[in-house]
């Protein structure tokens, strides 16, 4: 009796290992036409794995920082107590990505015609593998993207089946959720792979996602915006100007907006809220799925992404209320009726950034560029004269400089992308790229769950004492 149920339970477990290789092998073979993005990272992995497992040998028990209980009830601002790689940030000089800044990457990521604006595929190379792409390695990511774009139908079903007013950023991640069901990472999970090789699945589940979210966003938008008259996706086009092509918005102005657009706000490093909470639920080895959809409903937040949308409506209020052309005195006066109101004025502070953020910077020189006369931009240009003086006489803001949300509403506008509810989904698609780009690295790193400690009022008194 014994002896049959040993044996039942060996055959189950070769089964399931079976099983588990079969996934895999479905996975290399899905990658096999990504060639050398994968090429690429697969050869960076060892390295790393020995560089992390070195460090925590060598240099373990080494002291980071200190934690003050103004941080433990002050949102953990400035704890440096997480590993992040495809980005960080500097309060005065602001993002790096893989050590590039934004110009340097405008000026060294592959573009779509030349001397334009980078592919955001390219971005996505880099992220994940550390290096800056070939034009025909940028071109081989849009290729692997589009060959893996297709939704299925019970996703188109159910954004079409949605009650008008769902926000699109309740749609969106009720969509990414939907694609859960067909995640390879948590098919490969209960068949039993090894974790050495948890990154080939997440990598796969990652590239689906990121492939599938312009046409994901194209519908929301159309069907919110448009009367569900869906646009098909153009096989010309690369990743973002096919999402703003199937949004509707076809302009050369808007195609490179839009790779620019996708490109800025891929990563910020992992502490804000989006990348945080991808970072964290993934860590519990939830599917990238799962872990992109909690960094969403994060983004939807108005002190985090959902800020883009507000910034759109205030300017829209100052504008209804003051004048299209309003004088810095009136802008003066109505920010401080803002801040009296116990509101805060979206598009400007930032939780590390000290100094203008770059992202905002480049969307300004676009700005200058392509819609110097453009009365929304003018009207952006006199509230960065404005706000960072009112808001450093309130003496308690630490960072009065506009932030990324606050030029890139304007600059969708005069695009014709006129519905501000939707601009929080574009921001969302291109985070993506970052923070599953980290998601990968950190299943190939082995990091475990995250679990920081919490006190009570009482403990923190204790302590403190
Ligand atoms: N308008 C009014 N008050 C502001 C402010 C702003 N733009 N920025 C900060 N403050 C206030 C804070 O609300 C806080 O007030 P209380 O002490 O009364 O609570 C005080 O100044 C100190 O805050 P801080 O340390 O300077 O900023 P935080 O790190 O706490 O918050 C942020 C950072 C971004 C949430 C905040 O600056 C803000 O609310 N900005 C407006 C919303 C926005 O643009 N968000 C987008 C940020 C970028 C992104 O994540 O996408």
């Amino acid at each position: 009796m014994q002896a049959s149920r040993n044996l039942a339970k060996t055959l189950r477990s070769v089964t399931l290992r079976q099983g588990a290789e079969d996934l895999l092998e479905q996975a290399r073979r899905g990658l096999s036409s990504a060639g050398s993005l994968k090429e690429v990272l697969k050869e960076k992995i060892p390295a790393e794995q020995e560089r992390v497992k070195a460090l925590k040998k060598e240099h373990g028990r080494k002291v980071l920082g200190e934690v003050t209980v103004e941080q433990a009830i002050g949102g953990m601002r400035g704890i440096p107590a997480m590993l992040w790689e495809t980005s960080l940030l500097d309060p005065e000089e602001g993002i790096r990505f893989r050590g590039h800044t934004i110009p340097e990457l405008q000026a060294k990521l592959p573009a779509a015609k030349e001397g334009g604006e980078p592919l955001p595929e390219g971005l996505l190379f880099l992220l994940l593998t550390g290096e800056l792409p070939t034009k025909e390695q940028a071109q081989a990511v849009t290729e692997e993207l589009r060959a893996r774009s297709a939704l299925p139908a019970h996703t188109v079903a159910l954004l079409k089946s949605l009650p008008k007013g769902t926000h699109p950023m309740t749609q969106l991640t009720q969509a990414v959720l939907s694609l859960q069901l067909d995640s390879k990472f948590a098919a490969a999970y209960t068949a039993g792979v090894h974790k050495s090789k948890y990154w080939e699945p997440a990598l796969e589940d990652s590239l689906d996602l990121i492939a599938k979210l312009p046409e994901i966003a194209g519908i929301i938008y159309r069907n919110t915006y448009a009367n569900g008259d869906l646009i098909e996706p153009d096989a010309q086009l690369d990743w973002a100007a096919n999402l703003s092509h199937m949004m509707g918005h076809r302009s050369e102005g808007a195609l490179e907006l839009m790779r620019l657009y996708q490109t800025i706000h891929a990563d910020h490093e992992g502490g804000n809220v989006s990348a945080h909470a991808t970072h964290l639920v993934g860590s519990a080895l939830s599917d990238p799925y799962l872990s992109f959809a909690a960094g969403m409903t994060g983004l939807a937040g108005p002190l985090h992404g959902l800020a883009n949308q507000e910034v759109l409506r205030w300017i829209q209020m100052v504008t209804r209320e003051i004048g299209e052309e309003p004088s810095q005195d009136q802008l003066r006066e109505y920010v401080w009726a803002t801040l009296k109101g116990g509101k805060v004025v979206p598009g400007f502070g930032h939780a590390v950034l000290r100094k203008t953020d770059p992202r905002y910077t480049c969307q300004r020189e676009f700005a200058q560029k392509h819609l110097p006369d453009y009365p929304l931009f003018k009207l952006v240009s006199d509230l960065y004269e404005v706000v960072p003086d009112v808001l450093t006489q309130t003496g308690k803001v630490k960072n009065p400089w506009p932030n990324v949300d606050a030029h890139s509403g304007v600059l969708l506008q005069y695009y014709g992308i006129t519905h501000e509810n939707f601009y929080t989904v574009l921001f969302g698609v291109s985070r993506a790229i970052g923070v599953l780009s980290q998601l990968v690295w950190s299943r190939a790193l082995g990091l475990p769950i995250e679990r920081p400690k919490s006190l009570t009022v009482e403990a923190i008194i204790a302590r403190a004492k």
